[in-house]
């Protein structure tokens, strides 16, 4: 009986859910209640963290199920690699729904570091105004550097005061326009801007500003999951029928 656990949180996991919906799949959606309103879904949704790899272990037998798309973002590395090790443990199966990385154009003047930690020590010394659009987990990084102003752009209020001594916050919710991103980059007179090759077309709008604005851009890679991925829902889809069929 097939029952799916669909690991969401970004543009593709709600287009899955929209396909899981229309087909009947019966399936549930999972945030993990990192932001105070998340979009709703036309799936039954759970939120919050399932407690490690022994609590997912848990509700994978208590849910009685058999395939987990995990759909999260590809810097959701945490769980993505609890997924993996959990859905060996119990035998379910398992794919990743996973966009692929952007890649650098004509016109685009990018740093490429290894990691979100990298970042601070990719900016210059001489203060400059830095577009901060990593979101709120990893802001504390750039207390390393407090020469410069940073523009950060966030989903929910902070509900601390942030580390950094010139700040200015901008709430908002992707996905973005270029015509935005360029006129929020111009308003606030950024002179870097900083991303997580985060792939998709929700956060891509402020690379395209950066080129049109001439900016340079201090991009960091995303980790490395080992898990089988599919770039597609249509190939996630065959991917579930065809395990369906096999009953494996
Ligand atoms: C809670 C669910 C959908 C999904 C929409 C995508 C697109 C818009 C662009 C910028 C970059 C950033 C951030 C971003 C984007 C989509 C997608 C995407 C980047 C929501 C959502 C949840 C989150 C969590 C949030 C993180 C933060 C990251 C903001 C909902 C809106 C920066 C990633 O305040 C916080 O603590 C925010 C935390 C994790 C990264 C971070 O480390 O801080 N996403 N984003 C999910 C959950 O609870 O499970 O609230 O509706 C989803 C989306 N955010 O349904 O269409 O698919 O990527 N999200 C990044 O890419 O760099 C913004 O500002 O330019
Ligand atoms: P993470 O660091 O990989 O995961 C940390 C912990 O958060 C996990 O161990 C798990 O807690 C919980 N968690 C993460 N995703 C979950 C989900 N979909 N359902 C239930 N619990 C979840 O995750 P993150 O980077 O903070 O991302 C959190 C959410 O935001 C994910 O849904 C992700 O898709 C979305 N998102 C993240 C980014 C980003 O830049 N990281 C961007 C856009 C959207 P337990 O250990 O307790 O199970």
């Amino acid at each position: 009986m097939t029952r799916v656990l669909l690991l969401g949180g970004t543009t593709e996991a709600s287009a899955m859910a929209r396909r899981l919906s229309q087909v009947g799949t019966d399936a549930v959606f999972s945030y993990a209640g990192r932001t105070r309103a998340p979009a709703e879904q036309p799936l039954p949704t759970r939120i919050g963290g399932f407690g490690g790899v022994a609590g997912l272990v848990s509700y994978l037998r208590a849910q009685n199920i058999s395939h987990v798309i995990d759909a999260t973002h590809p810097f959701a590395a945490g769980m993505s690699r609890n997924a993996a090790t959990a859905c060996a443990e119990t035998g379910t199966r398992l794919i990743r729904l996973e966009r692929a990385p952007w890649v650098a154009g004509a016109g685009d003047n990018w740093t490429t570091v290894d990691s979100l930690q990298d970042m601070p020590a990719a900016l210059p010394d001489t203060p400059a105004r830095v577009f901060l659009a990593i979101g709120k987990q990893q802001i504390a990084l750039f207390s390393a550097k407090p020469q410069h102003h940073y523009v950060l752009r966030l989903v929910d209020a902070p509900d601390a005061a942030l580390p950094l001594r010139h700040a200015t916050v901008v709430l908002a919710r992707g996905p973005f326009t270029i015509q935005g991103d360029t006129a929020l980059m111009r308003e606030h007179r950024i002179t870097h801007v900083l991303a997580k090759n985060a792939g998709g077309t929700g956060a891509q709008a402020k690379l395209a500003a950066a080129r049109d604005l001439n900016l340079p851009v201090i991009m960091a890679d995303r980790p490395t999951i080992s898990s089988a991925a599919l770039d597609s829902v249509d190939a996630v889809m065959n991917w579930l029928s065809h395990s369906e069929l096999r009953g494996v």
